[in-house]
């Protein structure tokens, strides 16, 4: 039987490699997209890539979805049955600094991509098209738990620029019958989340202070409550969306949420240290060791909040609710928060190993 060909914006991502290795394993031939960058930066695919010559069913090509000639020129040339477009400037935070980019990229990126398809796939119509959508289009939306069926009010540049790639999925469906479907994904980390996520970012952070390479870790607001999941298994739900008979969307979830600090609380008790919060003058909290571990000192400040990280608008309470993908995919996720982060402890720790 011939190969499925799937074509992957945003492969060096989180995402991108967990999605190739999947798709790899269903014998699928895959075509990436990476950047251009001053230093490489695939070391999420390099393990898959590295025996390229013997397995030639992975191809990388230079892109970018700000770039619509490049755009249409590699859809044109790998033909795909499958296009899935995880790439995005992802980062909630960076967005109120980076908005217009932010925009071009995860909203106008999406549009490229679909007006690419609507040209190319006239006649055919094979391509199907998934959409890395995002609970961040729910924002501060009263219908909690989220499901498909609420409403939607984004409180961030990305959480907007989300919202029209959700919008403009939609509209291309509904107008030229593509199959275009968005995945509403809910937080999912892994041990190849980027760093300055909030849960990576406090496991590296913890484990350097106990090796003494940091001597505090600085965070934001504590108490903003997330639904957090494990990446690997979010995208065998991507590409059950693309599998249905008919393109629709969909909400992937765990359907449980915990506060920033239940998540920093959890990383200090597997890891063994004894700490106190408290509070100071204004109203910032810190956490102070109550004794000596690895290079920890006892009275020591280990994390402390910072201005620095507070967003200028926060979506405060993030919960899905997952049920449509498990009447329907047949989906629903079995890594718990707690086994979550022990894999992500445990993989940090052997690669602070690696490198001392
Ligand atoms: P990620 O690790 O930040 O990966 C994003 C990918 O997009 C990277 O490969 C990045 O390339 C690429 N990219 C960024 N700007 C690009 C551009 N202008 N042109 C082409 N590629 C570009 O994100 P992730 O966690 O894997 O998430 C995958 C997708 O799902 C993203 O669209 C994200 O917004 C969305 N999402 C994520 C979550 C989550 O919790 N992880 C939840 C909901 C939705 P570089 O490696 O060169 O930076
Ligand atoms: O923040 C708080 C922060 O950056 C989680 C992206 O994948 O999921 C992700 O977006 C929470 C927020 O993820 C720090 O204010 C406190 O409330 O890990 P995060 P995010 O913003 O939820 C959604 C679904 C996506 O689609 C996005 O692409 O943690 N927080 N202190 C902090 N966050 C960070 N990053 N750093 C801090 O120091």
């Amino acid at each position: 039987m011939k190969k499925k060909v799937a074509l992957i914006f945003g492969i060096t991502g989180q995402d991108g490699s967990y999605l190739t290795e999947f798709l790899l394993n269903k014998n699928y031939f895959v075509f990436g997209v990476k950047r251009r960058t001053s230093l490489i930066h695939t070391t999420r695919i390099d393990h898959i890539y590295e025996d390229r010559h013997l397995k030639p069913n992975l191809i990388l090509k230079y892109g970018d979805v700000t770039d619509f000639s490049n755009v249409f020129h590699i859809i044109s040339e790998t033909n795909p049955d499958e296009i899935y477009n995880l790439a995005a400037q992802s980062n909630v935070g960076v967005s109120f600094e980076l908005p217009e980019y932010t925009a071009q990229t995860d909203s106008i990126g999406t549009l490229r991509i679909l007006e690419a398809i609507r040209i190319l796939d006239k006649k055919k119509k094979k391509i199907k098209f998934y959409q890395a959508s995002t609970s961040e289009i729910f924002g501060n939306s009263p219908d909690k738990p989220y499901s498909e069926k609420s409403r939607f009010a984004p409180a961030s540049p990305y959480g907007t620029a989300k919202l029209y790639s959700y919008w403009i999925t939609k509209n291309y469906r509904e107008a030229y019958s593509i199959f275009a479907a968005n995945g509403i994904l809910f937080n999912h980390e892994s041990p190849r989340r980027g760093e300055n996520f909030i849960s990576r970012k406090t496991i590296i952070g913890i484990i350097n202070m106990l090796h003494g390479k940091q001597k505090c870790l600085y965070l934001g607001n504590l108490y903003a409550r997330r639904d957090w999941g494990h990446a690997k298994e979010f995208v065998e739900a991507q590409w059950k969306i693309l599998q249905q008979k008919k393109p629709d969307d969909f909400v992937i979830a765990t359907g449980k949420n915990y506060s920033v600090k239940d998540l920093v609380n959890l990383v200090l008790k597997k890891v063994g240290i004894r700490y106190i919060w408290k509070k100071d003058k204004k109203g910032f909290e810190y956490a102070v060791s109550l004794s000596d571990k690895g290079h920890i000192k006892k009275s020591q400040v280990i994390i402390k909040q910072d201005k620095t990280y507070f967003r200028p608008n926060e979506v405060h309470d993030l919960k899905g609710n997952y049920s449509k993908a498990k009447r329907i995919l047949k989906w629903k996720p079995k890594v718990s928060f707690d086994q979550l982060i022990t894999e992500m402890i445990k993989k940090e720790t052997e690669n602070h190993k690696k490198l001392s």
